[in-house]
């Protein structure tokens, strides 16, 4: 049996004992996410502008997380750094666990939403996003965009 650490190959012989004490292992990070997060956006007053509407909720228990304080980044994956928005700051709907937010992007094509949650519950959570005029849909997984200005 091969582990990869980093770039090298790292042996490492297993009997029947040490496979049970891996599977006991904590999951990887990502696996504690306390939140779960749905957007939908769409296209607003100018082209670039969305209105978006995040649903959070607890990654366990599924209820409502409400008190959030959340801001949402926004960049390229196909450009990483060249189109690094200003976070914008959501605001909190009557509805429990709904916060809006309005984004202005600076040019169509696949963003990836960095949803940051802080208060009560601190998690940074990432949602892929392709946004073409009014159609805003999420791309399939492995699915690549053209990067075109
Ligand atoms: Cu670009």
């Amino acid at each position: 049996m091969v582990f990869w650490s980093g770039m090298k190959p790292v042996p490492v012989l297993l009997g029947p004992a040490a496979a049970v004490v891996l599977a006991m292992l904590p999951a990887p990070a990502h696996a504690q996410a306390r939140a779960k997060a749905d957007v939908a956006c769409k296209q607003a007053a100018g082209p670039l502008q969305y209105d978006c509407v995040v649903k959070l909720n607890d990654a366990r228990s599924n209820a409502p997380l409400t008190g959030v304080s959340l801001s949402i980044g926004a960049d390229m994956p196909s450009m990483p750094g060249m189109h690094n928005l200003r976070p914008a700051k959501a605001v909190e709907d009557a509805e429990k666990g709904t916060y809006r937010a309005r984004l202005v992007l600076d040019m169509h094509g696949e963003w990836a939403l960095q949803l940051n949650l802080s208060g009560p519950v601190r998690d940074r959570v990432v949602k892929l996003l392709r946004f073409e005029g009014a159609e805003v849909t999420e791309p399939k997984p492995g699915e690549r965009t053209r990067h075109r200005h």
